[in-house]
């Protein structure tokens, strides 16, 4: 028997089978072999003694570390244009380590009945992101949620973003009777409570929409990210490989770089183009 794990919990795996959910644990050589399941994974199950175990990681489309989850169709980057405000260093870590990992990302801007999405959305746009604003509170200003919905259908698809930043609350929005917890943001620390705790996909139709905890932002070092493939972490580069003077061009300050004229010009956003800077320097090696 086959299954998808929806939520991985302390050891036990609440795994979607066609007899329905099952919990079971994993093969003791699983636990401790190089890949441990998550949620998202394609397991087979088998039976022993009258337990059922993960016996094997089938294998995986993708996989991003944190928050764990593979075989993602879509990456909902989930960012509120206030309280708390938009970080793009931390943004961009994420679209960096879901291009190089082949993960396909938008971008859901939440609480613009509080605050303007721009400029914010306007980068973002520019760089190529499908991208959606979205109000909770006031349903008559811009909301993209039903746009969204549409993009979700068939798909696995999970939301992450910075405690606070409104994942449970946009779940809630589009699986009504979800009831995920949400939690009013710390006046004091300006941050989420760090509400939702795991990792956990739910199933509406043939969607899976998994819910997760807010992230602290990914080291690209830590994850292996060098500095030869980091301008393939930018997606609206692209265009312009092959148009530098130099074929090993870093698009830093090589003469004739067409990537970093277009950044001057604004065809590639400036904001985009300094922290791809800002990496290339945190990253060593070449
Ligand atoms: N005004 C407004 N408030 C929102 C919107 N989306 C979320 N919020 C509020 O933001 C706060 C945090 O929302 P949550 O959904 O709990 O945030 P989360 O991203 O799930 O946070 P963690 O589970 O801690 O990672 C709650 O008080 C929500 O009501 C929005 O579009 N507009
Ligand atoms: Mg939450
Ligand atoms: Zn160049």
């Amino acid at each position: 028997m086959t299954g998808k794990i929806l939520k991985a919990a302390g050891g036990s795996f609440h795994t979607e089978t066609a007899l329905g959910v099952v919990i079971c644990r994993a093969r003791g050589s699983l636990r401790l072999g190089s890949i441990s399941p998550c949620a998202g994974d394609f397991v087979r199950l088998g039976q022993v003694g009258g337990d059922t175990l993960i016996e094997e990681i089938l294998p995986r489309k993708n996989y991003l570390p944190r928050p764990p989850a593979a075989n993602i169709d879509l990456l909902v980057l989930v960012v509120s244009v206030c309280e708390p405000r938009p970080n793009t260093v931390v943004l961009d870590t994420m679209t960096v380590l879901a291009q190089l990992r082949e993960i396909p990302a938008a971008i859901a801007f939440t609480k613009c009945d509080l605050a303007e999405p721009e400029p914010w959305a306007g980068i973002y746009r520019r760089a190529g992101f499908p991208l959606y604003c979205l109000s909770r509170a006031e349903p008559n200003k811009t909301d993209d949620l039903t746009t969204l919905r549409s993009e979700l259908a068939g798909k696995t698809v999970l939301f992450a973003g910075n405690s606070g930043a409104g994942k449970s609350t946009l779940l809630n929005r589009i699986l009504p009777g979800l009831e995920q917890q949400t939690a009013e943001i710390s006046r004091k620390l300006g941050r989420g409570k760090h509400t939702t705790r795991q990792t956990e996909f739910f199933r509406a139709d043939d969607m899976l929409l998994g819910d997760t905890p807010g992230f602290s932002a990914l080291d690209l070092t830590q994850q292996g990210v060098t500095k030869r493939e980091l301008p393939d972490g930018f997606r609206e580069f692209a265009p312009y490989f092959g148009q530098c003077r130099f074929q090993d061009c870093a698009h830093l300050r090589e003469p004739d770089c067409a990537v970093r004229a277009a950044a001057e010009t604004g065809e590639i956003p400036t904001e985009r183009y300094r922290n791809y800077q800002r990496f290339c320097e945190e990253l060593s090696g070449y």
